[in-house]
């Protein structure tokens, strides 16, 4: 019985009581009306009745024991639970502490307002490779074998033969198409493009374009005069103008640049428009007939135009933002300035 009661007392000072669950089972085990100490009560009586007081005092300590030890590791689980959320310490009084949600990025932001304007007049979204080939990126687009745009400064060529290589613009997607599905084309295209460049604060080798193209019967440049105008007044306010100066792309004809009226200054002259009034945002023309015949359309019935624009540009003006590497910084006191949500 004394050896007994010695055992039981090693086993309860050793005890691992480290959650709720181990303290439970310590008092089923020790101090419950069926545990251990409880039975040895029971064995009392079997014992000498010379010797029960002397085993009933030891019987009493070990019970005192398993109480303090019991109490003890209840003391420490509390203490140790009351900082955390668990249900049963939870201080309902403290103050909630604030969520702070994320903001969506710059770029997004003006990516969604291009694309819900041209979605307004009829245009949908179509989407392809960032990985391509000589194809896609150039030739069927009339770059010449020669074409200084193919060379190594300004594409980042993947393979030793120079068949696949990063596109440098989205162009690529308006090949596509018209390669895989018949006029009425009406789509735009926002992605990312890449262009072998030192990184400053004009120049980037990532950005990102919104081109597009409508290629129906008769199509000409009125309406892409129109559809910009449109454009231009919706993105930057109703009294926005618009012009068009001549230039040239290997894949419209004729080509121009569009310039629209400087919404900082309205026209009068400001540090954003250097003092011209006019500020660029990016390029169009109509379909090179033989861009068109490339991609399987037939020039002789079908017409179309094209334009695209760098959305780095666009919101670097809306913003007045003055360096292109502040959106791959990911430096928050930046990006939480930007609070729309579309
Ligand atoms: C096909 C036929 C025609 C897309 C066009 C431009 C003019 C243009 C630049 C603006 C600034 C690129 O972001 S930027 O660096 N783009 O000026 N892009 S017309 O014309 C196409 C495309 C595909 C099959």
């Amino acid at each position: 019985m004394v050896e007994k009661i010695q055992r039981v007392a090693q086993e309860i000072e050793a005890a691992q009581i480290g959650n709720a669950a181990e303290l439970e089972q310590f008092r089923i085990a020790y101090i419950g009306r069926k545990g251990a100490i409880a039975s040895l009560f029971d064995d009392l009586k079997q014992v000498a009745p010379e010797q029960r007081r002397q085993v009933g005092q030891e019987l009493n300590q070990l019970k005192n024991l398993a109480q303090a030890r019991f109490d003890q590791a209840q003391e420490q689980l509390s203490s140790t639970t009351a900082g955390t959320a668990t249900e049963a310490a939870f201080d309902f009084t403290l103050p909630p502490v604030p969520n702070t949600l994320g903001t969506r990025h710059p770029l997004s932001l003006v990516r969604s307002e291009i694309v819900r304007i041209f979605e307004r007049i009829g245009f949908n979204v179509a989407d392809g490779p960032e990985i391509e080939d000589d194809w896609h990126n150039f030739t069927a687009l009339n770059f010449p074998e020669n074409h200084p745009a193919r060379e190594m400064q300004d594409t980042f060529f993947l393979s030793e033969d120079r068949d696949k290589l990063l596109r440098t613009h989205t162009s690529n997607v308006q090949v596509r198409l018209m390669e895989n599905q018949k006029p009425p084309l009406r789509s735009i295209m926002p992605g990312r493009v890449y262009r072998n460049e030192a990184i400053s604060a004009r120049a980037h080798m990532m950005f990102h374009q919104v081109e597009g193209l409508y290629v129906n019967k008769g199509v000409s440049f009125k309406d892409l005069k129109e559809t910009l105008y449109y454009f231009a007044k919706e993105m930057f306010g109703q009294d926005t103008r618009i012009r068009f100066r001549p230039s040239f792309f290997p894949f419209t004809e004729p080509s121009a640049e569009i310039d629209i009226s400087c919404f900082i200054c309205k026209g009068e002259g400001c540090n954003i428009c250097k003092q011209s009034g006019w500020v660029e945002i990016g390029g169009a023309g109509m379909v090179d007939p033989n861009v068109l015949s490339n991609c399987g359309i037939d020039p002789e019935v079908y017409s179309g135009f094209a334009f695209g624009m760098g959305i780095e540009r666009i919101t670097m003006l809306k913003y007045q933002i003055r360096d292109l590497r502040l959106f791959t910084e990911n430096d928050v006191r930046f990006l939480r300035q930007f609070k729309g949500v579309i």
